[in-house]
């Protein structure tokens, strides 16, 4: 008996994950191609503008017609920075494609199977779609919505508290969480942060992790850092500009001076939205960052952007590494919510995962 369509699914997913860190913008895709029970050939996109996951396996031999071809996103049927992949597989002669989903790419959106199924192939769509939705999580959110996935990394003491009062949260958490938090900066297209926490921490806020860590042969991308300035409070002389890679800052003042400052410091100032509340609007932001192409955002916050996050419901994830010690009543929780009167206002998360790095537990949320 021939193995199911979720064994080779589950391989052409494997294939998809090596582009995870370097396909951005473009979604990371997979591709293999079964003749007879046998894997023939296997694929994967590494970065944009390169050959899409389903030519790199079609170019690495020749495919017996009759084929079973999988791929976890459905094949383009496009001329975008390559030409069409549907055209490659109409040719291979192939008796069967099978796709993890369909392209939310409207440019494809569901063409791309209708021109295979014109040809008299097989199609089969929905073989491991979840996983296949995980992957590209961000690409799909900026496909669909115009925005993009938030993922919120909070690092807190046991009792919640996220820094003294004063500001203080150099460390929390143990070298081994913040070098796992390195990892999630690597998915990310950019990092979000606000003036206030470039003022107190001082950060970097950059990509540390080399090729080899990411076990990547592609070169790794510096994620872009966003500040959310209003007033253009920094000065330029915080350690973020001293550290390769680009920096956008987003400010509602108009103060030409202000501008030249930080531009001479290498940032592109980019004028925001302003609120009803007098602040950046943060769907505005997003939006923005979206037509920018940023999939994924990575945010590296205190309490008051988070809570903003949160409360109109622009965050997707929260990443929470809980440090064994307590920082008592005074410190600063996580995220400013203001007073909650009754339990039915509670925010609500789902468990996605939990384990332990280093001396730290590490949770991931979805946010409901
Ligand atoms: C596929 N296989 O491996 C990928 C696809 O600019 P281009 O030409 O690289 O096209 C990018 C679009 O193609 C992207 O937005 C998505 O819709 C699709 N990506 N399609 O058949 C692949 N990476
Ligand atoms: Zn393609």
């Amino acid at each position: 008996m021939s193995r199911p369509h979720h064994y080779w699914m589950a391989e052409a997913l494997r294939q998809a994950r090596k582009g995870l860190y370097s396909t951005p913008p473009n979604p990371s895709v997979g591709c293999v191609i079964v003749f007879d029970d046998a894997l023939i050939s296997c694929g994967w996109h590494g970065y944009s503008g390169g050959p899409h996951a389903e030519v790199n396996a079609l170019l690495a031999v020749e495919i017996p017609a009759g084929a079973d071809i999988y791929v976890t996103l459905e094949p383009c049927s496009h001329h975008g920075r390559t030409p069409p992949c549907v055209d490659a597989l109409i040719d291979a002669k192939p008796a069967r494609v099978i796709v993890a989903m369909q392209d939310p790419n409207p440019q494809v959106s569901g063409q791309g199977l209708d021109q295979l199924r014109a040809q008299g192939i097989d199609v089969i769509v929905g073989v491991l779609e979840d996983a296949a939705r995980e992957l590209n999580r961000g690409f799909i959110k900026r496909m669909e919505q115009g925005l993009p996935f938030v993922s919120i990394k909070m690092a807190s003491s046991l009792d919640g508290r996220s820094a003294l009062k004063n500001g203080s949260s150099q460390w929390i958490t143990s070298a081994a969480a913040r070098r796992d938090v390195q990892f999630l900066r690597a998915r990310a297209a950019a990092i979000l942060t606000s003036a206030q926490t470039v003022l107190d921490d001082d950060p970097s806020l950059n990509l540390r992790l080399s090729k080899q860590d990411l076990k990547q042969i592609f070169e790794v991308r510096q994620p872009v850092r966003v500040v959310l300035d209003s007033r253009l409070r920094l000065s330029g002389s915080e350690k973020l500009f001293t550290i390769p890679g680009d920096i956008w800052i987003y400010t509602l003042s108009e103060d030409p001076d202000r501008h030249e400052r930080l531009a001479a410091r290498g940032a592109t100032v980019i004028q925001a939205t302003e609120d009803a509340a007098g602040r950046i609007d943060l769907v505005a932001l997003l939006q923005d960052l979206a037509q920018r192409e940023i999939n994924d955002v990575h945010s590296e916050c205190g309490q008051r952007l988070a809570g903003a996050l949160i409360d109109q419901q622009l965050a997707d994830q929260v990443v929470l590494y809980l440090a064994p010690h307590l920082l008592g009543s005074a410190a600063r929780g996580i995220f400013d919510l203001g007073e909650l009167t009754a339990m039915e206002q509670r925010k609500t998360c789902s468990m996605r995962d939990v384990r332990q790095i280093g001396d730290d537990l590490r949770l991931t949320l979805s946010i409901d």
